[in-house]
């Protein structure tokens, strides 16, 4: 067995030092795993130079699309990834979107030339006015830098890849449990990962205390990732007046929030008030990231179209720090894509069609929440053991259900339901027509003899 390289005992090794330790522990852990010398050479020049390589798993989100895309049955229904679904069960490309697309591929003028590092800079500054309000003082005292990025994943990133290179706390502290992915970008990106209490499976409701008291002893200046909204898997949010008391924990032990807002718009149906977190938070003048995802609320997923802001006390070290992150990006991929952000900046930049999108976001939102009520009903009525009160309760995208692993195998198997082994759905996937066949699947799990 090597031994795992220690990151700990690295504190005040460089950047890349540490990026190469953490790599290196990623590596040890494989190759202790395949118990085989690192790299092994080929034994004979037909074999691979690569043949040593293990198959990886699938993603645990990712990689219910692809087993649900290998059944053939015709009631297979997907439940998995976070993508929003008509009640036809067909992805959806907003009307506005379409609109939008037309008249920037009849714009005569337009071109594929390379964009700066930072991306559209029109993009950049209305996603900042989306988040933080248009009359936010740190916008009209440019103490903010936004930086176009590759959707909320490339945002975190290139966040995460910042702050260990320049802050001086490299502890991330994450709620638990979180989305998958946030352990992993935050770790490549070089810094340490710990968590934080955030659900009670007793109550299926946010574990306050325990929140406070894992952030009450975190040390001082570590970074806390926090969901500005529709907290993914589990759909609880924080109450206002709970945010009240986090942001002023928060404050007094000068941890510095880096907000997740993947999910704008999809909470509650209004963008202003999905953000209102955020925005308290630079209300009190303090400094904090953000990484924004246009994937769910404007229905723009394979676009990759975000934002990573950074709240700074000053316009010039605001700027100092764009520079840095500048940096960050360059040897990542460059500068971004043209299109998505293309096609944000014109809803964004123009009122008629600003307007149009709230509308078909509110509708998207409202969809959803009509499903939480009829899967309610569907279990109520079928007498389903349990209280399902939780599942319209809880806020956004997904619910939470509860449902173990095993039930969730069993409901895959037998009524070729794809779902997440955490129990997780995604409202949005689900119709009136597939809510009845949902229904009694999970009535199936949960009142079969094991
Ligand atoms: N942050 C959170 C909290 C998310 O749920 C997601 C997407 C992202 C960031 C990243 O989204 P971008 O597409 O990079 O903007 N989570 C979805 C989508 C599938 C996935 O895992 O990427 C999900 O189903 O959890």
């Amino acid at each position: 067995m090597v031994p795992p390289v220690s990151f700990e005992s690295n504190r005040s090794s460089s950047f890349s030092d540490r990026r190469l330790n953490i790599l290196a522990n990623h590596f040890v852990t494989l190759n202790n795993s395949i118990d085989s010398n690192i790299f092994p050479s080929p034994t004979a020049s037909s074999d691979s130079v690569f043949a040593h390589l293990l198959r990886a798993p699938e993603d645990p989100i990712l990689g219910v699309t692809v087993a649900y895309n290998k059944d053939p049955s015709p009631v297979k229904l997907n439940l998995g990834v976070g993508a929003y679904r008509t009640e036809e069960g067909k992805p959806l490309v907003l009307n506005v979107v379409r609109r939008v697309e037309q008249q920037l591929v009849n714009e005569a003028s337009r071109n594929k030339e390379y964009l700066p590092i930072v991306g559209v800079a029109d993009f950049n500054k209305l996603s900042a006015r989306l988040i933080f309000g248009a009359d936010s003082p740190a916008i009209q005292e440019n103490r903010v830098t936004t930086v176009q990025c590759l959707s909320g994943t490339g945002s975190l990133r290139v966040g995460g890849e910042f702050l260990a290179r320049h802050y001086h706390q490299r502890t991330i502290y994450i709620p638990q449990p979180t989305w998958g992915n946030h352990p992993k970008i935050f770790t490549l990106a070089g810094l340490s990962v710990k968590t934080y209490r955030y659900y009670a499976p007793r109550t299926k409701g946010l574990d306050f205390q325990g929140l406070l008291e894992d952030l009450g002893s975190a040390p001082s200046g570590s970074v806390v990732l926090l969901h500005a909204c529709a907290h993914n898997p589990t759909g609880v949010d924080p109450t206002p007046e709970q945010w009240e008391h986090i942001r002023q924990l928060i404050r007094s032990k000068a941890l510095l929030p880096f907000f997740d807002s993947a999910y704008q718009g999809f909470a509650s149906g209004s963008l202003d008030t999905d953000a209102q977190p955020v925005r308290t938070f630079v209300a009190d003048g303090g400094e904090l990231l953000v990484a924004q995802s246009y994937a769910k609320n404007m229905g723009l997923y394979g676009e990759r179209v975000g934002a990573l802001s950074i709240v700074c006390k000053s316009a010039d070290v605001a700027s100092r720090v764009e520079s840095q992150v500048k940096l960050v990006v360059r040897p990542m991929y460059s500068n971004p894509p043209i299109h998505g952000a293309s096609i944000v900046a014109a809803i964004l930049r123009d009122r008629n069609l600003y307007n149009e999108w709230t509308i078909e976001l509110k509708a998207m939102a409202d969809r959803i929440i009509n499903m939480r009520q009829k899967l309610f009903d569907a279990l109520r009525s079928r007498g389903t053991p349990g209280d399902w009160s939780h599942i319209i309760k809880q806020i956004g995208m997904f619910t939470f259900t509860g449902l173990n692993a095993e039930q969730v195998s069993f409901m895959t198997k037998e009524y070729h339901i794809y779902m997440t082994f955490d129990g997780r759905i995604s409202m949005a996937g689900l119709s009136s027509k597939t809510v009845p066949h949902l229904a009694d699947a999970i009535h199936a799990a949960v009142t079969r003899a094991v």
